[in-house]
C-alpha cells in the first residue's frame, strides 16, 4: 500500500515537472522588438502585434526604438538589464549589423531582423541572422505595372510624362523596390530619359519632400508626373511637393509601399489626392511572425529559417477598406 502511494508520488511529480517547468519558462520568456521609425504607423503596428502574440502564448515584448546607432545599443543593454533572451529588430542603418551582433553576444541574445536586412563588413547580407522581409523587387513591379495602368486609364502619352523616382541607394530593400518599379515601367514603354531621382537621407516623407521638391522646379516642362519610392511615406513626401509646386491631383500619380496609417489617412480625405495607391503589405504578419519565429527559437531552440519574404496587394482610394480588412490591418 504505501509503496504504491510512493510510487503513484514519484509518477505525478516525473510527470509534473517537466510541466511546471515548460510553465516557469514560458513565464520568462521576454523579447526586445526594436524599430528604426517608432512614430511611422507601419512600425506601430509591427509592435502591436507582436505584443499582442505575447499575450495570446505568454511571453513579454519590450517595444523599444533605435533611430541611430547609439540608441539602438543602449536598447539591447537595457533589455539585458530586464533579463531579455533576445530581440527583432529593424536597424536604423544595415550596416550596423556587425555592431548590434556583438553586443548581442556578449549577453547570449538572440537576433533576428525584420524589413530591413543586416549588412556584414563584406557588403553582403548576413545570412547567418533570420530575417522577414518584403520581396522587394516583386512588390516594387508591382507598384510600377499599377502605374503604368493608371497612366493608360488617363490617356496620357509615355512621351509626355516624367517619373519621380526618390531613391534610397543606402538601403538594399530600398534600390530593390525602386529597381522593381523601373523595370515594370520600362516594361510597359515608359521612356527611361524621363526617369529623375530625388536621392533621400532616409526612409521618411520629410526627407522626400526635400529631395523632390528641387526636381520639380527643374522639370518645369512636364505637365505629368508619376511618383515612387520605397515606402508610401516618401510618395507623400513627394506628392506634397508636387502640390507646392503647382500641380493638380489629376497631374499626378503616386503609388507607395507598405498600406499602414499614413495611407489610410490620405484616402480618408475628402478629395483625391496625386497618391492614387500603395502596395499593402501585411504588418500586422511581419510584426506577429518575426516574433512569433523569435519566440520558438528560444523556447524549441528552432533557429528560422535565413530569409522569409512577403507579398503585397494593390490598396486604391476605391478599395482600401477592403484591403485592410483582408490583411488583418
Ligand atoms: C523599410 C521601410 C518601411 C517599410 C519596411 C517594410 O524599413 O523604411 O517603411 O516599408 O521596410
Amino acid at each position: 500500500m504505501t509503496r504504491t502511494l510512493l510510487g503513484m508520488a514519484v509518477g505525478l511529480a516525473l510527470s509534473a515537472g517537466p510541466l511546471t517547468a515548460q510553465a516557469q519558462s514560458d513565464e520568462d520568456v521576454k523579447m526586445g522588438f526594436i524599430v528604426k521609425k517608432p512614430e511611422q504607423a507601419w512600425f506601430i503596428n509591427e509592435q502591436e502585434a507582436a505584443t499582442a502574440l505575447g499575450e495570446e502564448k505568454g511571453f513579454e515584448v519590450v517595444r523599444l526604438s533605435g533611430e541611430d546607432g547609439q540608441e539602438v545599443l543602449s536598447a539591447i543593454d537595457n533589455l539585458n538589464s530586464q533579463g531579455a533572451q533576445g530581440f527583432v529588430i529593424c536597424p536604423p542603418d544595415v550596416r550596423l549589423g556587425p555592431a548590434i551582433m556583438n553586443r548581442a553576444k556578449q549577453y547570449g541574445m538572440k537576433v533576428v531582423t525584420v524589413d530591413d536586412r543586416f549588412i556584414g563588413s563584406d557588403g553582403e547580407p548576413m545570412e547567418n541572422v533570420p530575417h522577414l522581409g518584403m520581396s522587394g523587387y516583386k512588390i516594387g513591379e508591382q507598384v510600377g505595372n499599377a502605374i503604368a495602368e493608371e497612366m493608360d486609364n488617363r490617356g496620357w502619352d509615355p512621351d509626355e510624362v516624367a517619373a519621380l523616382r526618390i531613391t534610397n541607394y543606402e538601403l538594399p530593400t530600398a534600390k530593390e523596390r525602386t529597381d522593381g518599379a523601373t523595370a515594370a515601367l520600362l516594361e510597359s514603354g515608359f521612356k527611361k530619359d524621363n526617369i529623375f531621382d530625388a536621392p533621400q537621407q532616409n526612409t521618411d516623407t520629410s526627407s522626400a519632400f526635400s529631395a523632390a521638391s528641387p526636381v520639380f522646379s527643374k522639370r518645369g516642362d512636364f505637365e505629368h508626373w508619376v511618383i515612387y519610392a520605397l515606402n508610401e511615406e516618401s510618395v507623400l513626401g513627394g506628392v506634397r511637393a508636387s502640390e507646392q509646386y503647382g500641380l493638380d491631383p489629376d497631374q499626378v500619380i503616386g503609388v507607395g509601399i507598405n498600406g499602414s496609417g499614413a495611407a489610410f489617412a490620405e484616402f480618408s480625405r475628402e478629395k483625391p489626392t496625386g497618391f492614387h495607391g500603395t502596395v499593402a503589405v501585411s504588418s500586422t504578419m511581419h510584426g506577429r511572425q518575426s516574433a512569433d519565429n523569435l519566440y520558438q527559437w528560444i523556447t524549441d531552440g528552432e533557429k528560422p529559417k535565413a530569409n522569409t519574404e512577403t507579398t503585397g496587394k494593390l490598396m486604391t482610394r476605391d478599395n482600401w477598406q477592403d484591403v485592410r480588412e483582408e490583411l488583418g490591418l
